[in-house]
């Protein structure tokens, strides 16, 4: 891995992966960032809170460079008492809006709690690549019960898992690292996905046939038309039947259907639903 250290955060060539390391304090994010630069930049150690500013810096990984921001700990506002911590954590918020990809590191000797779905919700609904690394993964005993109790856990309780990437690593004694570097860059690629239409409408007429969809109030609502909307990355117009706004119980079943077909998993997309009696009229 090469390193450089002039940065230009608005140079977004096609090649560049701008991405974040965000968790509570003490998850192992200074030890992950250090590790992949191969030089101890930002302090590590069992201190809570001991990151105070943003570090940045980028290196290269099989011809893609990745920028890189190691940020403070991320605690809940209500056990915040100092204006400094505030301040560090509204930076960390905003620098989330300019990143491709945010990774939310999660002690895995701790359990998973309501601050770490905070900033995975925060991450998901700016439409950001969202990976949760379990990370000191080493000092789990049963790693194949760990991992498969994260699993059901995220599958029951987080309607969203189908948008999120779940891994396990050890900072400290770099396991699994280059590995998600290379996930990383496939789910960013993934982003420049086109589908075409007749593609997408013969994923609706197959909707209907298999009669899957969903009944509000005894009435079936279908979706007439699809396409993808060229000038964003991953987004799409559904036209459906109903003078109405689409429910949720709908949308929510067409993105996971839509999701598996087209297999866009752990990648944001924006689905419009547009409501119109009569889709083909302009
Ligand atoms: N066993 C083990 N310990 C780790 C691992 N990663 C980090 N640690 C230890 O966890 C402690 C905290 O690591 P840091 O990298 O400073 O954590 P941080 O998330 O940057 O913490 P703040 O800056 O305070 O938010 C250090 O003592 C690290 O050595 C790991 O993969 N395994
Ligand atoms: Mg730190």
């Amino acid at each position: 891995m090469k390193k450089q250290t002039f940065l230009d955060l608005n140079d977004s060539s096609t090649n560049e992966i701008n991405f974040i390391i965000v968790g509570k304090p003490n998850s192992g994010k200074s030890t992950l960032f250090n590790n992949l630069l191969k030089e101890d930049i930002s302090p590590t150690g069992d201190e809570y809170g001991l990151t105070k500013t943003l570090f940045t810096n980028s290196f290269d990984f099989k011809d893609i460079k990745f920028v890189i921001h190691d940020t403070p700990g991320l605690r809940r506002k209500n056990k915040i008492y100092d204006k400094d911590e505030t301040s560090r954590n509204q930076k960390v918020l905003k620098l989330i809006n300019k990143i491709d990809v945010a990774l939310l590191l999660i002690d895995a000797t701790e359990n998973f709690t309501k601050q770490d779905f905070r900033i995975a919700d925060l991450a998901l609904d700016r439409k950001k690549i969202l990976f949760i690394l379990f990370n000191k993964f080493d000092l789990i005993e049963d790693k194949r019960r760990f991992r498969s109790d994260i699993e059901h856990f995220l599958e029951t309780n987080y309607s969203q898992h189908k948008e999120i990437n779940i891994d396990y690593i050890s900072a400290l004694s770099n396991k699994n690292i280059d590995s998600i570097l290379s996930k990383i860059s496939n789910k960013h690629n993934l982003l420049k996905k086109r589908i075409e239409k007749n593609k997408l409408n013969n994923f609706l007429k197959e909707l209907q046939n298999n009669n899957k969809l969903p009944r509000v109030k005894s009435i079936e609502i279908k979706p007439k038309y699809m396409v993808q909307t060229d000038n964003q990355l991953l987004s799409f117009k559904v036209f459906i039947n109903s003078k109405k706004r689409a429910p949720k119980i709908f949308t929510r079943f067409f993105e996971n259907q839509f999701r598996k077909k087209f297999s866009l998993i752990g990648v944001p997309i924006n689905l419009s639903f547009i409501s119109s009696s009569n889709p083909y009229s302009s």
